[in-house]
C-alpha cells in the first residue's frame, strides 16, 4: 500500500481506539453501577456514562475503523488514491474528527444525555447535534473519496468486473448514503431547529421513524466490512479459496437493496404507525436475514473445502486442520461462531409477536453486544493484528499473535458471560437502559440481581481484553521488528462459475432500492404528518 494512503488509514485508526478505550471504560463504570455495587463519584450521572458508551463504541470507533479499513481496501483492491481523492479522505476525516470532538465536549459536560439513539423528547445542546451532523457529512466526503477512485478504475478498465473488495466497499458506502438520508433530515430539520429555539416542539413519531430508516442500516454498515473480511479475506490466511465470487456480490447486493426500508422492526410497539406497514417491514426484514443465511454456506463451505484439502476427513474431523493457532483467523471464526446465536436472536426480535416479549428489556442489548460488539468487533480486532503492521511496515510477531488469541479469548469469555446473562434476565422481564434499582422492593427484581453481577463480571473481562488488545496495538504502531506483513486477499476457486455482470449494474439496483424505499416509507411518513396533533399555534407539529 501507498505511504500516504497508509497514513490516512492509520490517522482514522488511532481515532478509533482512543474512543475503544474510554467508551469501553464507560462500558465498565455501567455494569458496575448496574451489579448494585458501585456509585458514580462526583455526581456523574447514569445517562452521561452511557451516552458516552453508546456513541463512542456505536458511533465513533465502527465509523472510524470502517473508513479506515476501507481507505486501504480500496487503496490495495484498486489502486492508489490521486492525490486529490487523497485530500477529499483527509478533508472527510477532519470533518469527522471535528464532529466527534463537539459531541464529545457536552456528553461529557452532560449537556447531551441522550443516549446514542438521541430519540426526542430527550433534548441535546445544539452543539451535540451540530457535531453527529459534522460526523455524517465527514462520513458521505470520505465515501466520495473512495467512490472517485472506483470511477477512476472503471474508467482505465471498461467492461470488467471491480475486483471484489473494492466492489463490497462500493455496496456498503452506497448503502450508508442512501441510509444517512432520513437522520440527516431528523438532525437538520427537527432537532437542531428545536434544541436552537426555534421551533418549540418537533413530531416525536415522525423523528423516531426516521431515526430507524437509518438506524437498522447503520447495522449492516457495520456487518458489511467484517463479511468483507470473512469472504476476500480469510479464505486467504487460512490458504484457500473464495467459495463463489458471484454468491458473496450477490449478498452484498441483497443488503444494499434491504437494509434500508426495515426501520420500522424497531417500532413493532410504538402507536401511531398502522399494523400493515409494520407487517411488511417484517417480511422485507425476513428478506434481509437471507443474504446472512447465504454467507454462512458460502463461508462452511470455504472452510470445509480447506479442511479437506489438507487431507481432514469425517463430518467435522476436517476442522481441526484449519490454522486455529493464527490470531488473523481465530479472532474472525469466534465472531462468525457467535454470530450464529446473535443472528438468531435478531431473528427472535424480527418476528412480531416475539418482539412484544423482548422489546425493552436487556435482552435487546444481550442481542447486540453478540452481533455488533462480538462478531463485529471480534473480525476488527483480528483484522487490526494485520493491518496496522502492513501500514506501518513492522510484523505480526509470534508474541503478540499469542497475545491476540490470549485476547480474543477474554473477549469471547466476557462478552459471553455478559450477553448471556443479558438475554437470560431480559425474558425475566429486566429492562434495558435503566440504573440499579430495587423497583421499590419488587419481587421480580430480585431475580435480576444474580444476572446483573454475571453482566458486571463479564464487563470486567472486557475492559482487561480492551486494554491487552491496545498494548498489542501500541506495540504493532511503534515497538514490533519491521518488516513487511502481507494484506491478504483471496482469489477466487477455480470451481465458481463466472460472475454475471448484472451483479454489477447500479443503476438498476439503485433503482429497484429507491422504489423499495418509497414502498415502505412514503405512506407511513404520510399518515404520520396528517395525524400529526395540532400544536398551539394551530398547525401540525413536524
Ligand atoms: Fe439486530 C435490535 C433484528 C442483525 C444490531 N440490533 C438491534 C440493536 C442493535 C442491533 C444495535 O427485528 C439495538 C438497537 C437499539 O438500540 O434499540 N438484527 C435483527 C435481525 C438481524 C439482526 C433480523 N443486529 C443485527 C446485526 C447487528 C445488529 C448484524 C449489528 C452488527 N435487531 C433486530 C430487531 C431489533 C434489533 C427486530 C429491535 C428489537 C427491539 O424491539 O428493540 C439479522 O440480520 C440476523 C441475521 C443473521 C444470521 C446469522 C448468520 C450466521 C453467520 C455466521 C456463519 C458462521 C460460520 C462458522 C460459517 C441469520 C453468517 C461456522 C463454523 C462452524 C464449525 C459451526
Amino acid at each position: 500500500i501507498d505511504a500516504r494512503d497508509a497514513k490516512l488509514s492509520m490517522a482514522h485508526l488511532y481515532v478509533a481506539f482512543i474512543a475503544l478505550f474510554l467508551g469501553g471504560l464507560a462500558g465498565l463504570l455501567q455494569v458496575l453501577v448496574r451489579s448494585g455495587s458501585f456509585e458514580l463519584p462526583w455526581g456523574i450521572n447514569y445517562y452521561q456514562v452511557l451516552t458516552v458508551h453508546g456513541v463512542l463504541l456505536g458511533l465513533i470507533l465502527t465509523t472510524f475503523f470502517i473508513f479506515g479499513f476501507q481507505t486501504a481496501a480500496m487503496s490495495v483492491a484498486v489502486g492508489t488514491l490521486s492525490s486529490n481523492q487523497r485530500r477529499l479522505g483527509w478533508i472527510g476525516f477532519w470533518v469527522m474528527t471535528i464532529g466527534t470532538a463537539m459531541a464529545a465536549v457536552m456528553v461529557l459536560l452532560n449537556e447531551a444525555s441522550v443516549l446514542y439513539t438521541f430519540y426526542a423528547p430527550l433534548q441535546a445542546h445544539w452543539i451535540f447535534y451540530a457535531g453527529l451532523a459534522l460526523v455524517v457529512v465527514g462520513s458521505w466526503i470520505a465515501a466520495l473519496s473512495e467512490a472517485l477512485r472506483w470511477m477512476k478504475w472503471r474508467k482505465d478498465h471498461p467492461k470488467q468486473t471491480t475486483p471484489l473488495l473494492g466492489f463490497m466497499v462500493v455496496c456498503n458506502n452506497l448503502m450508508w448514503f442512501i441510509a444517512t438520508i432520513g437522520v440527516a433530515t431528523e438532525v437538520l430539520f427537527q432537532l437542531l431547529p428545536w434544541s436552537l429555539g426555534f421551533v418549540d416542539r418537533v413530531d416525536i413519531l415522525l423523528s423516531r421513524t426516521l431515526f430507524w430508516s437509518f438506524g437498522h442500516a447503520l447495522v449492516y454498515f457495520w456487518l458489511l466490512p467484517a463479511y468483507m473480511i470473512w469472504y476476500a479475506i480469510v479464505p486467504q490466511i487460512i490458504g484457500g479459496r473464495i467459495f463463489s465470487d458471484a454468491l458473496a456480490r450477490l449478498s452484498f447486493i441483497m443488503f444494499v437493496l434491504f437494509s434500508v426500508p426495515v426501520g420500522l422492526h424497531h417500532q413493532l410497539t410504538e402507536p401511531g404507525v398502522d399494523g400493515s406497514w409494520k407487517f411488511l417491514q417484517v417480511v422485507l426484514t425476513m428478506m434481509v436475514v437471507i443474504p446472512s443465511l447465504l454467507t454462512a454456506f458460502s463461508l462452511f463451505a470455504t472452510f470445509e473445502l480447506r479442511g479437506r484439502e489438507l487431507g481432514g476427513k469425517g463430518i467435522f474431523a476436517w476442522l481441526k486442520k484449519l490454522p486455529w493457532h493464527d490470531v488473523r483467523f481465530f479472532a474472525p471464526f469466534i465472531g462468525m461462531l457467535v454470530f450464529i446465536p446473535g443472528g438468531a436472536g435478531g431473528i427472535v426480535n424480527a418476528s412480531y409477536q416475539m418482539n412484544q416479549l423482548i422489546h425493552n428489556t436487556i435482552w435487546v442489548t444481550g442481542h447486540f453486544h453478540l452481533t455488533v460488539a462480538t462478531a463485529v468487533m471480534l473480525t476488527f480486532f483480528g483484522a487490526t493484528y494485520w493491518l496496522v503492521p502492513h501500514l506501518t511496515g513492522r510484523t505480526l510477531t509470534k508474541e503478540m499473535n499469542k497475545l491476540g488469541i490470549i485476547q480474543t479469548i477474554l473477549w469471547a469469555l466476557g462478552m459471553g458471560i455478559m450477553s448471556i446473562s443479558m438475554h437470560v434476565a431480559g425474558l425475566m422481564g429486566a429492562p434495558r437502559r435503566s440504573s440499579f434499582s430495587d423497583y421499590g422492593g419488587a419481587e421480580i427484581a430480585k431475580t435480576w440481581l444474580s444476572y446483573q453481577i454475571a453482566q458486571a463480571v463479564g464487563g470486567t473481562l472486557l475492559f482487561i481484553a480492551i486494554i491487552l488488545f491496545l498494548y498489542i496495538f501500541i506495540k504493532l504502531c511503534w515497538a514490533t521488528p519491521k518488516g513487511h506483513e502481507e494484506f491478504p486477499i483471496a482469489l477466487v476457486s477455480d470451481h465458481a462459475q463466472e460472475t454475471p455482470a448484472i451483479l454489477e449494474n447500479f443503476k438498476l439496483w439503485i433503482v429497484i432500492l429507491v422504489a423499495l424505499v418509497l414502498i415502505a416509507y412514503t405512506y407511513p411518513i404520510y399518515d404520520i404528518i396528517s395525524n400529526a396533533p395540532l400544536g398551539s399555534k394551530g398547525y401540525k407539529l413536524w
